[in-house]
């Protein structure tokens, strides 16, 4: 029997975080075909076509942690609870990006791994143990040598951007103290499946995870999920405690739970994905016709937050710097650049939407609530909001 099934195509797609200077749009740039897979045996979700980390992780990555309240009051929360219930003596971030997460803690207890040397550089500056390298086994065989064993390892977003997952929990296990605590968070494919929201799939996200494909490679590792906490961060993800299968520790019923939850969504079973690929391209349609009536109001449309998940939606349904005006975003290294592939120009974010804008599409979606506390004047004055997820529609 066929493992890996493919069951969903959103066709051709740029690298999503490569934002195009002025001189490089009218240039041709790179594509390949997003094409995403379930492996029916390992029950892990994936994309069919990857690329090197060199190529997605470098000095130029644009991407900033820092950028919403909301994942920072999120690391703030979780630092809190670690501290009163593990109680660290070292701990290591994979995947530190601008050290939102680590600035919660002591700088003496602290590592951070971040092979973007441009954001890596953010957290080396105020001080912090950051190193600019990928994880693997030769950097945890060093980190081992120079610094100990760690008794928490956190890592948020990064595992599911690496191909090599065994490798990934082969450098946990050098580096993990015998009775320590890995804290993984990802995007939840539960949540993605019943959420519509196909633009978790990109070129970083090589996997999105369900708590059975996680469950599975932990278990070649030695490694077992303990304790499971559902997050609504970036449109759903899971917060997974993971332990040494030797150690003692109780299994709560969180993880009983996922578990149950993930079985009736039948998120084991093929037919699973093919109707969720049916949804996707009803989403489609709707998002288009959507956009063209906006179009025929002749009002403005704009973008808000120029993310990596955009790329997908506005590739996918094929809508470029015809239809949307320009983006607005916070992030310093995208601002003056164009959205890959659909060519929009991002421009800075000062504080407001301005009055001839009819319609914002919103990008950074995930944080809406946040978005929309923030721009109470422009919803009061009659503003709307275009959404793709559950289902796309004008708010
Ligand atoms: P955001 C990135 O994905 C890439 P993206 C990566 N692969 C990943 O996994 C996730 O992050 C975690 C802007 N913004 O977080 C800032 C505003 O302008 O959804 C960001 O550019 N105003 C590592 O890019 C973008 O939106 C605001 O008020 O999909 C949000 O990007 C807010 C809140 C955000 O991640």
């Amino acid at each position: 029997m066929k493992k890996k099934i493919e069951f969903l195509d959103l066709g051709q797609q740029p690298l999503a975080n490569y934002y195009l200077d002025k001189s490089q749009i009218n240039k041709i740039e790179r594509k390949y075909r997003l094409i995403i897979c379930f492996d029916n045996q390992s029950k892990l979700v994936s994309i069919k076509k990857t690329f090197s980390s060199k190529m997605m992780f470098n000095n130029k990555y644009p991407y900033r942690s820092s950028m919403s309240q909301t994942m920072q009051k999120s690391f703030k929360e979780l630092a809190r609870q670690i501290k009163k219930k593990i109680n660290p003596k070292r701990i290591l971030e994979i995947g530190s990006n601008d050290g939102s997460f680590l600035k919660n803690f002591n700088k003496k207890k602290t590592i951070g791994i971040e092979p973007c040397a441009n954001v890596e550089r953010i957290t080396k500056k105020k001080k912090f143990n950051t190193i600019p390298k990928y994880w693997n086994t030769k950097l945890a065989r060093n980190i081992l040598k120079k610094h100990g064993s760690m008794d928490l390892i956190y890592s948020a977003n990064t595992i599911s951007h690496i191909k090599d997952l065994n490798d990934v929990f082969k450098s946990i296990n050098i580096v993990l103290s015998t009775s320590g605590t890995l804290i993984l968070e990802d995007p939840s494919l539960l949540e993605c499946l019943k959420r519509n929201t196909y633009d978790q799939f990109y070129n970083e996200h090589i996997y999105v995870f369900s708590y059975l494909s996680l469950k599975n490679i932990l278990r070649k590792h030695n490694l077992e999920i303990y304790k499971i906490e559902n997050l609504d961060i970036h449109g759903g993800s899971n917060r997974y405690f993971i332990k040494r299968i030797i150690n003692n520790i109780k299994i709560e019923i969180s993880v009983k739970r996922q578990n149950k939850e993930e079985i009736k969504y039948g998120i084991d079973k093929k037919a699973t994905y093919f109707k969720f690929q049916k949804r996707v391209e009803s989403s489609k349609k709707k998002l288009i016709s959507i956009f063209k009536y906006c179009k025929s109001k002749n009002k403005k449309i704009i973008g808000y937050g120029a993310t990596a998940k955009s790329t997908t939606i506005l590739n996918y349904c094929k809508i470029n710097n015809q239809t949307i005006d320009y983006f607005l975003d916070t992030t310093k290294d995208k601002q003056n650049k164009y959205t890959p592939g659909t060519k929009i120009k991002i421009e800075e974010y000062k504080g407001v939407i301005k009055n001839d804008v009819g319609y914002v599409f919103l990008g950074a979606w995930n944080f809406k609530k946040e978005i929309f506390k923030k721009e109470k004047k422009y919803i009061k004055a009659g503003g709307k909001f275009i959404i793709h997820t559950p289902f796309p529609k004008i708010i």
